[in-house]
């Protein structure tokens, strides 16, 4: 399938809707507290969207949307696309400030916000003159606070609502996603591309069936979730699980599996990593539902793919995704496994390795991942500067090392920056560093990956204390301590290095590299 099969006119609120006419009693979705068929979802859809129209949203205006994984993000969701709005999810992992940034950002004037992160958007909604409205998921009105419940928000509405009439290349969807330094970058995709990933990796690739079950760990603000388990799976008529929970918390989501019973499990390497850990992990709970699991995010180890296929039986299908390209763009797949490797090319995406010239590298050498498809964004939101080192013309530039052995699989080998994938998701050096420097006892210090005995990368800090202050336990704790009051627990260092000095250039640079070495 290719974006000129698409009508010029469209929009991917037809992934929801194409499921009206045959299959609108079918459960959607399921989550712990509510289960909706499709057409009680496009109707709470609609009463979303009547609802943003009445507080004058139009085409074009991003509208954001912070919550928990629950049936009301998804009917939001759609309500939002369908009026020809752009949505805008935010990760649920960060601070007030970088709220106040996205929000500015993308000029939202509604947000859409669960009740368990309403504070973080009050803490700076005195900063954001376009924020006019705050719609809270599971709390109360308070007209003092500026707040209107969703659910009062959306009852008095209509169940019809006639679609915006979208070009297929309109914005459609916004995802922040964060560099090595500087702001976070605002990814744009448009309508075509939630039903063009679908076709080309949901169904040509993964093979998902209309009988199918798809539960995803990774949440629904990641292109990686709300591909993998709201868009694919309805795009084929599929039904989807919500789980709100931690991604960390094995147990809770292998009873969630047993409870819920899917077939397609998504999940990053570190989540198969912790359930591998759990001594009891097939005798404590029903997997039999399962036919499929998808890893993404960071690479999957091969013992990592071994110990899954041991004890559970079920192959993990690896494939390499970002949010730049929506979805993943190299892939194992169900019948051709290598594991450790990001698999081989499928239709849809061509891809080159090319040496820091630009040039083609012979098979075997590592060199950077280049792809070309339909799929990829837009732009950065307001960053010219930046999109145009990403996006090269018809192709795009992943940041990421690859190598091809010689039977065609792709091996990745690391990224040309030194940003780290932490659990599956971006941690900035950077950033870890900040965080650590503004503590009075540090002086210097200097992040880098470092991998763990499962095989998979975690933070390690290499730090230059202040006259006066001994390394050890106490000062760990301390600066562990310090480090989560100032940004989302998985950034924080695993392992705290003390030394006398950093290894520099002549101008002073850090030299990270060397430390990688060290
Ligand atoms: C890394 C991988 C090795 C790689 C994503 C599936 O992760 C997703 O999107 P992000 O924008 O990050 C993209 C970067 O993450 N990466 C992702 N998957 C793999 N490295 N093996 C993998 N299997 O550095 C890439 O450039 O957060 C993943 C689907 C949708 C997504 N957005």
């Amino acid at each position: 399938m290719r974006a000129a099969d698409l009508p010029l006119a469209y929009n991917a609120i037809d992934i929801l809707e194409r499921n009206l006419v045959a299959r609108a009693d079918k459960t959607a979705l399921v989550s712990d507290d509510r289960s909706l068929t499709f057409g009680a979802v496009a109707a709470e859809a609609n009463q979303v969207g009547h609802a943003l129209q009445a507080l004058d949203v139009r085409p074009g205006d991003a509208v954001a949307l912070l919550a928990l994984d629950s049936a009301e993000w998804v009917c939001a969701f759609f309500g939002i696309i369908k009026i020809g709005a752009v949505a805008a999810s935010l990760n649920t992992l960060l601070t007030p400030a970088e709220y106040g940034y996205m929000l500015r950002d993308s000029r939202a004037r509604v947000a859409i916000v669960g009740h368990q992160l309403l504070d973080r958007i009050q803490a700076v909604r005195h900063e954001l003159p376009d924020l006019r409205h705050v719609v809270v998921i599971g709390g109360e009105s308070d007209a003092a606070a500026g707040v209107v419940s969703y659910v009062y928000w959306t009852a008095m509405q209509p169940t019809e609502l006639a679609a915006v009439t979208t070009h297929r290349e309109d914005p459609c969807c916004l995802n922040y996603s964060s560099g090595t330094t500087g702001e976070p970058k605002g990814i744009l995709h448009a309508h075509q591309d939630l039903p063009l990933t679908a076709q080309l990796w949901g169904v040509n690739v993964l093979g998902l069936r209309e009988d199918d079950r798809t539960f995803a760990v990774a949440k629904l603000f990641f292109t990686f979730g709300t591909g993998g388990n709201l868009i694919f799976p309805w795009y084929v008529g599929a039904s989807i699980v919500l789980y709100p929970g931690p991604p960390r918390d094995a147990a809770q989501i292998l009873g969630h599996i047993a409870r819920h019973r899917p077939t397609v499990f998504y999940n990053a390497p570190t989540g198969y990593g912790m359930m591998l850990a759990m001594p009891d992990l097939t005798a404590a709970e029903d997997l039999s539902s399962l036919r499929l699991c998808v890893s993404a995010g960071e690479s999957l180890p091969a013992p990592i793919w071994h110990g899954w296929k041991e004890r559970t039986g079920l192959d993990i299908i690896d494939g390499i995704g970002s949010t730049e390209n929506y979805h993943i763009f190299l892939s194992n797949r169900p019948d051709d496994i290598r594991p450790g490797s990001s698999g081989r090319p499928f239709a849809g995406y061509d891809l080159r390795i090319v040496d820091e010239a630009g040039h083609d590298l012979p098979q075997g050498e590592v060199g950077t991942l280049l792809v070309r498809g339909e799929t990829a964004a837009l732009a950065y939101l307001h960053q010219a500067e930046r999109s145009r080192h990403t996006f090269l013309g018809e192709w795009l530039n992943t940041g990421d090392k690859y190598r091809v052995d010689e039977d065609g699989y792709y091996w990745h080998s690391g990224r040309s920056d030194d940003m780290l994938k932490v659990g599956g998701i971006w941690v900035s050096p950077v950033e870890v560093e900040s965080a650590l420097i503004s503590h009075p006892v540090v002086v210097e210090c200097a992040v880098i990956g470092e991998v763990d005995d499962r095989g998979l990368m975690k933070p390690k800090a290499f730090v230059v204390l202040s006259e006066g202050h001994e390394p050890g336990d106490a000062t760990t704790a301390l600066l562990l301590a310090h480090c989560r009051e100032s940004m989302a627990d998985y950034k924080r260092p695993r392992w705290l290095v003390y030394v006398a000095e950093l290894p520099k250039t002549a101008t002073g640079k850090i030299q990270r590299f060397r430390l990688r070495q060290s």
